[in-house]
């Protein structure tokens, strides 16, 4: 077999172009960045070629602040989100110790990506989620690719505490980013960006709920300038969605974020590093509307970027940072949105007007797209 299309006279150098179109195809993050992970060449990749995620540049926002802004856009990962990152280095690597099934908590996102994985691994796959809050695409997601779904009586913290038991006393092997290869994966995403802007921008922004994913950004960006292949340092700051009565919103809602002492997820742990890296950055933790953050989703949905609710808490910070003067004019920005829109669309229907009924009929559709004279 070549890989030459059907019908192509065979001929000399035939394969030559389609190699090179095959070279220029992304690999999946390992192979990717294969030196800069701690993987050997025993290490079975699990893959479904995560990473390699557009980095959208964003007229209208650039225009609003002033600076020059960039849209990292998670959610065209394979299911959908930023885990993907830390998922095939995680479970590549419980494949590699011989571990036959894993486990997390979750409040969506992390299950529907460990399903997919797990699936692809041939994996006994265990989600532990609060019952009732989380969003409908994500646990079509984990259901789908096979994942035993349990629902937990309580918030995050109760079903991650059972989890971490259970791997303490089975051979089952936990998944959440309290497992280092998770972040070790997700600092990948500090790494595309550098690649592509040619070094880190002057500010990076991003939705902070576990603060696994800020924890791992900022590693990324810390070993790029550490090793010369970025000449700065971005600063950080990470946006939670605020707490009071928006908490009990969001609960009703499904929406994964939440604030640090908020009951759905609230790890303190990784609440150190996320702000640590604020602090070492000169950037913040802060806090932002689920007003602001609905205003924001719908802001970049007319861009053409269809990101997940709790993404756009990034781009309502963004926001607010100009509104209060902390961005320095002509700046680059990045906002990191990290889930697709797709995974909970009836935020987008909340929105918007029952599509009308017309018979099949020329003159009426012309007429309501206003194109009759
Ligand atoms: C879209 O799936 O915690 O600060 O269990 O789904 O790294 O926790 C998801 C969190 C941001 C917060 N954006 O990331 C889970 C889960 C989206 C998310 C976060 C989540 P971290």
């Amino acid at each position: 077999m070549t890989d030459a299309p059907a019908g192509q006279a065979a001929g000399a150098n035939r394969g030559a172009p389609a190699e090179r179109a095959r070279a220029r195809q992304w690999r999946g993050l390992i192979e990717e960045y294969r030196d800069r992970l701690p993987v050997d060449s025993g290490t079975p990749v699990v893959t479904l070629r995560e990473g390699g995620t557009p980095l959208v540049a964003s007229e209208g926002l650039s225009q609003l602040t002033g600076c020059r802004v960039w849209l990292k856009f998670e959610g065209a990962n394979p299911t959908g989100s930023f885990k993907d990152r830390g998922m095939t280095l995680a479970i590549s690597k419980a494949v590699q110790a011989g571990a036959k099934a894993v486990l997390c908590a979750s409040t969506g996102n992390t299950s529907a990506s460990a399903a997919a994985y797990a699936a692809k691994a041939g994996l006994v796959c265990g989600v532990l989620i609060p019952r009732g809050k989380i969003a409908l695409g994500k646990l079509a997601q984990a259901l789908v690719h096979g994942a035993t779904v349990i629902q937990v009586e309580g918030n995050f913290d109760r079903a991650l505490d059972i989890c971490r038991t259970l791997d303490e006393k089975h051979p089952v092997r936990l998944v959440n980013s309290v497992n280092p290869d998770r972040i070790a994966g997700q600092k990948t995403g500090a790494f595309e960006v550098c690649d592509f802007l040619g070094s880190a921008p002057d500010v990076h922004v991003m939705p902070v709920g576990n603060a696994g994913n800020i924890t791992a950004y900022w590693a990324g960006y810390r070993e790029y300038f550490a090793d010369g292949v970025a000449d700065r340092l971005p600063v950080m700051h990470g946006f939670q969605a605020a707490g009071g009565g928006a908490d009990r919103q969001r609960r009703r809602r499904r929406v994964a974020v939440d604030d640090r002492d908020g009951d759905q997820i609230g790890n303190p742990a990784s609440w150190t590093f996320a702000t640590a890296a604020a602090e070492e950055s000169g950037g913040s933790i802060r806090a932002v509307t689920d007003r602001d953050i609905l205003k924001a989703y719908r802001l970049v949905a007319r861009e053409g970027v269809f990101c997940e609710m709790a993404s756009a808490a990034s781009v309502a910070g963004l926001l607010q940072l100009s509104a209060a003067g902390h961005l320095p004019t002509g700046a680059t920005v990045v906002c990191v949105l990290t889930g697709h829109g797709l995974k909970e669309p009836d935020w987008a229907l909340a929105g918007a007007a029952q599509p009308p009924v017309i018979p099949p009929d020329v003159d009426a559709a012309a007429e309501l797209l206003g194109l009759a004279g």
